[in-house]
């Protein structure tokens, strides 16, 4: 198994429809087990495939406390979106960012699991916001899509100013290195 790298906004490829899995194979397996290794190591709840660059309809979600309970969904599908609710989020691909979402209480979703049985329930709560939330990802969606211009304009400037200073700092410790190669 192997940890894969979490692809973080703005980066476009977050934006790509992800593509359905044709056939269940060796190769499918081992994809969500990397998966469920990524997110458990990053301390999420759920990973869309999309997120590690990964252009197919999976999902992994755990949401038990002591992360021993994995989900493999392969095409998930939602049949009824049910009721309102409002919750708070969070997203391996936006990091440092949380903010309150309102999506359908209830849903009723079908998906394919690695034995490739399909499955079809009705859930509500965490679970239910998590399914919402990586299917949206599948979908090339953001849950800081759901938010207000002005909220979200302030992300946007937040993230550029914090990758500027990021090169800044490089650059300087790069200049330091530069300069001690001088002296010594
Ligand atoms: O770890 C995560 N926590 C979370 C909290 C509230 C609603 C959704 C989530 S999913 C997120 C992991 C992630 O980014 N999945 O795509
Ligand atoms: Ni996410």
């Amino acid at each position: 198994m192997a940890t894969l790298k979490v692809l973080h906004f703005p980066d476009e490829r977050l934006r790509l429809k992800a593509a359905p899995v044709e056939e269940i194979t060796p190769k499918i397996s081992g994809i969500a087990d990397n998966m469920l290794e990524t997110m458990y190591a990053e301390g999420g709840i759920g990973l869309a495939a999309n997120q590690v660059n990964i252009q197919k309809r999976i999902i992994v979600i755990d949401i038990s406390e002591h992360k021993n309970e994995p989900l493999i969904l392969i095409n998930p599908e939602i049949l009824k979106l049910e009721g309102k609710e409002e919750s708070q989020e969070g997203c391996l691909s936006v990091p440092d960012y949380f903010d309150v979402v309102q999506r359908a209480k209830n849903i009723e979703y079908r998906y394919t699991t690695p034995k490739n049985k399909t499955i079809t329930k009705t859930v509500d709560g965490l679970l239910a916001v998590c399914i919402q939330h990586e299917i949206d990802h599948l979908n090339g969606k953001l849950f800081i899509d759901y938010l207000s211009p002005l909220k979200r304009n302030r992300l946007k400037k937040r993230i550029h100013k914090q990758k500027i200073e990021g090169h800044r700092s490089k650059n300087s410790e790069q200049l330091n290195n530069e300069s001690l190669n001088k002296i010594l």
